[in-house]
């Protein structure tokens, strides 16, 4: 087991007497608005070619929350938020956090039966979105909530006392999917938040310094918890940019003087072929995550000088384990545990097991669920979470993920259950059976690959098929990329379809 009680093994290259521990539990929105109240002038985020500065974000957040307020939302409701990354977006997230409100982040690729699922699940009480159709379609679900677009247009009012937040608050939920059943809503408090950013900031000697170029999508852990709360919280600044695109990001790096860029592998997997891919070497740091780095690619960029630093982290605790900033970034490996976070491995499955201030409490409104995704400790000691993520941890301390227990696809960077989609894929009427399973992809890390029966007289759907008939169910990123016709699913004595079979048969083509 590896415990913050002596230096980690990522502080091991810190000057003597460096901190490498977290500060005293506290608010992201308390540390947060400290910092942006200290120089005003300072330029914070760069969005549509325009510099907003820390005091003008902190008073447009302190404005929208006004308005909020004024709307009748008070401490605890939960507010919908979700558009392409803009300061418009950037605001809302902040001004509902500086209320109180919690924050339930949702993917703009949502279709209407993902988005009612959400709606259903944690009944928010106003939604700020950004997206054609979205507005009458959340009205439709429910005719109380209050709807408005992300630079919350609602009536002015009196702006309430802010940041009152206490640590055990909740602050967001973000939903997530697991192996079967609907996403669930895993519940983050002001606290676990600070401790997910904090930790990176520590970890990878984010300073005010630092201008991140952002280009994820700001509705995940990634782009969210690590790319914009990092950016306040070190008093940095980010140049946002809506989706990604290589040119697009290059440019942004050379002209706004950038030093960091955050990504998935699909990502460095597009730009390491860009004639300009070697401009991210003048970079302090190129961070990689959300899936599995191939070494082939964390290669390519080291014979182009650049060192990509990658890292693990999830929806439910924010980051768990990081290479070193100083020392090496082992290709394959993501590093040792970051400050505040002890790391364990299941002896007999091997599964990773963590536990720490960033790490949630439960899921919303699951007490089942919550249970069966902590482990007790035995003595004392706070449970252990299941990341259902498979591991190994080297003579040196390095922690590899060696694969999943969890049934999971994960495509660019999106998690996919895939009970989701055969759910959605056996309605088609010349399918018999179904089941997904990820096949390996160099620029998807995985895709989603659908196994099919055909109904007998039937010929197999093609996969452009299935694609249209899903495509108003599921968020494309979870539409199969290929169809393989089968005689047969294999299936155990209980008739539980063997997916690993299917994973195994895809890894012989
Ligand atoms: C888009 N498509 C995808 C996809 N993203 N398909 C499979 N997997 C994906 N991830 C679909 C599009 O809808 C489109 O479908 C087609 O693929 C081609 O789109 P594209 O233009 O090539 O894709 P693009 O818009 O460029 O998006 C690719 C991407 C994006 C890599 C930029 O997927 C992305 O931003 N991924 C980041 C995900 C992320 O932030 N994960 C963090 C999770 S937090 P069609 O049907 O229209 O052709 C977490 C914790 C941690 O995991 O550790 O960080
Ligand atoms: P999410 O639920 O979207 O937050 O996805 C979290 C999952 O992404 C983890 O449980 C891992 O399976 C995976 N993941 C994140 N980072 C890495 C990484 N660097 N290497 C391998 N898997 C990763």
């Amino acid at each position: 087991m590896v415990s913050t009680a002596a230096p980690p093994p990522w502080a091991v290259h810190l000057p003597e007497g460096a901190a490498f521990d977290l500060p005293a539990p506290g608010t992201l929105v308390g540390a947060c608005t400290e910092r942006l109240a200290d120089e005003p002038d300072r330029p914070l985020l760069h969005t549509d070619g325009a510099w907003t500065t820390r005091g003008e974000f902190l008073e447009q957040t302190s404005a929208a929350a006004g308005r909020l307020a004024t709307a009748g939302l008070v401490a605890g409701d939960r507010v919908l938020v979700s558009g392409p990354s803009s300061l418009d977006l950037a605001v809302a997230h902040v001004a509902c956090l500086r209320l109180g409100l919690v924050v339930v982040p949702v993917n703009g690729a949502y279709t209407g039966g993902e988005l009612a699922h959400i709606v259903a699940d944690c009944r928010p009480a106003a939604a700020l979105v950004d997206h054609d159709g979205w507005a009458d379609l959340l009205l439709g679900f429910d005719d109380g909530l209050i709807v408005a677009t992300t630079a919350a247009d609602l009536a002015d009012g009196t702006t309430p006392p802010l940041d009152g937040s206490a640590p055990e608050d909740p602050a967001v939920i973000g939903y997530t999917s697991g192996t079967t059943g609907a996403p669930k809503g895993a519940v983050l408090t002001q606290a676990n938040l600070l401790a997910g950013a904090e930790s990176v900031c520590l970890a990878w000697r984010w300073t005010d310094v630092d201008r991140l170029l952002l280009c994820l999508p700001l509705f995940h852990m990634h782009g969210l918890g690590v790319g914009l709360h990092g950016t306040l919280l070190a008093g940095g600044s980010a140049v946002l940019q809506p989706g990604f695109a290589p040119d697009r990001v290059l440019d942004g790096i050379a002209e706004q003087g950038c030093s960091m860029f955050f990504g998935v592998p699909t990502m460095y997997h597009r730009l390491v072929d860009h004639d300009g891919a070697a401009e991210l070497g003048r970079l302090r740091l190129c961070v990689a995550g959300s899936a599995p780095l191939p070494p082939a690619l964390h290669a390519r960029f080291a014979d182009i000088g650049v060192s990509v630093l990658e890292r693990y982290g999830m929806t439910e605790t924010v980051m768990l384990v990081s290479n070193p900033y100083e020392g090496e970034r082992r290709a394959g490996s993501v590093g040792f545990p970051l400050p505040g976070v002890d790391l364990r491995l299941d002896p007999s499955t091997s599964e990773v097991q963590v536990r720490g201030p960033n790490v949630f409490s439960g899921y919303w409104e699951r007490p089942d669920a919550t249970a069966g995704a902590f482990v007790a400790d035995g003595g004392d000691g706070a449970a252990w979470f299941r990341t259902g993520d498979l591991g190994s941890v080297d003579d040196d301390g390095y922690v590899t993920i060696t694969g999943r227990a969890k049934e999971l696809i994960i495509t660019g960077g999106f998690n996919v259950s895939p009970g989701e989609v055969d759910e959605v894929l056996a309605a088609h009427p010349a399918v018999a059976e179904v089941a997904v399973a990820g096949a390996p992809s160099e620029e998807w890390g995985e895709e989603v690959v659908a196994f099919v029966v055909a109904v007998d007289g039937h010929a197999c759907p093609t996969v452009d098929d299935l694609r249209e008939f899903a495509r108003g169910r599921l968020a494309p990123h979870k539409l199969p990329r290929r169809m393989v016709p089968v005689d047969a699913l294999p299936r155990n004595s209980l008739g539980k379809v063997l997916r690993h079979e299917l994973r195994e048969a895809l890894r012989d083509d």
